[in-house]
């Protein structure tokens, strides 16, 4: 059950920084757009907004955007009741002490990044107490999104089935200039630049297949077959990159937000993870596919998108899997609604 606009606190301040690609704004964007549809008046400070020229080109009437503030731009700024701390970019030092000298102070949340690993569940929730500085007093909490029920689940839109239910692929894909020849497989693509671009042409070989490909490096290292039309995409809008992945048989995508997005699409996907130096994101792949229970094929060619192992010859049979796991995450409380319980039990 969705939470009711009502229960929810009324004024939230959420704090970005875009540190590299799009994942940051994405998720922050998502978030602010699921407040403000239940009645919430959002202000979203980010040092970089320019992605949401494409992202969210509407905004949203409920999403007051502002940048990232200098300490003198903060006079005269009273904090919401809740400030929300994206992925620990430390809030401005002037902002915390304005947040400490309210009488009644707002609960400050750090949202974490996504994980389908163990520690997610022993971590979600801890309260980090600050005993120094300008925020002397307040407690930080840190609340993170996931896949089972110790977690603070995923974003999820109180529309999102209805608007689901009323998708007409056909039309959408004929209303953005393309369409699938008779028989032909649709896949979209969005990866970084080490995904085995010339593989993907063997990979998707055995079937007529037209690949939408979003902008990025990786597309320009694709190599179209006999078998393979590749259609090069402009950014779409949030909104409609769902559509996309709705309107596809097959998705490739990456990071954070697209990958959620490509569950929520309930089509069979292979999932790009962030690439990070010391090599994490191995156990993090590893993680997600274990919860997910992803069949041995669909984890072979997981593995060989990543760089993991090699890539099998073509994609494999998924059955149901990604419905089935659809349904499952379906059965869980949507972040929002997590988030609003959170602040409500603290009190
Ligand atoms: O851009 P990303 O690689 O972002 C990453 C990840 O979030 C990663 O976890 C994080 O550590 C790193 O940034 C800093 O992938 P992601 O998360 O899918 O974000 C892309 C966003 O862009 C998402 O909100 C979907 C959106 N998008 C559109 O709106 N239109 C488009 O056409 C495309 C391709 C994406």
């Amino acid at each position: 059950m969705a939470v009711a606009p009502a229960s929810l606190p009324q004024h939230w301040d959420i704090f970005c920084r875009v540190i590299d690609n799009h994942g940051d704004l994405g998720v922050c964007w998502r978030l602010c757009g699921d407040l403000a549809a239940r009645g919430v008046h959002v202000r979203l400070w980010v040092d970089d907004a320019s992605a949401l020229a494409w992202m969210a080109p509407e905004g949203h009437a409920g999403v007051e955007l502002r940048a990232w503030p200098a300490a003198a731009e903060l006079q005269g700024v009273t904090p919401g009741e809740v400030v929300v701390e994206a992925f620990g970019c430390e809030l401005p030092t002037e902002f915390v002490a304005r947040m400490a000298q309210l009488a009644s102070s707002p609960r400050w949340i750090n949202l974490e990044y996504l994980s389908a690993e163990d520690y997610v569940e022993r971590s979600h929730g801890l309260p980090s107490p600050q005993f120094s500085g300008p925020g002397r007093g307040l407690i930080k909490h840190f609340f993170y999104p996931g896949f089972s029920a110790g977690t603070g689940g995923l974003l999820r839109e109180m529309d999102l089935q209805a608007r689901q239910a009323d998708f007409n692929a056909e039309a959408w894909l004929a209303g953005q200039g393309l369409s699938r020849r008779p028989g032909e497989r649709l896949v979209s693509l969005f990866g970084y630049p080490g995904a085995p671009a010339e593989a993907l042409t063997r990979l998707l070989a055995d079937q007529p297949t037209l690949l939408l490909a979003c902008p990025g490096a990786l597309r320009d290292k694709l190599v179209p077959g006999p078998n393979l039309r590749i259609h090069a995409l402009p950014y779409l809008s949030q909104f409609d990159y769902d559509h996309l992945l709705w309107a596809c048989d097959w998705n490739f995508v990456r990071g954070e937000d697209s990958f959620v997005r490509a569950q929520w699409a309930g089509k069979p996907m292979v999932w790009h993870i962030y690439p990070q130096s010391d090599g994490a994101h191995a156990a993090k792949l590893e993680a997600f596919m274990a919860r997910s229970r992803l069949p041995a094929p669909q984890q072979a060619l997981w593995r060989g998108w990543n760089g993991l192992a090699p890539l099998p010859d073509k994609l494999p049979y998924c059955g149901d899997h990604a419905t089935g796991w659809r349904a499952a995450l379906l059965a869980q409380g949507d972040l929002v609604t997590q988030l609003a319980g959170f602040l409500a039990a603290l009190g």
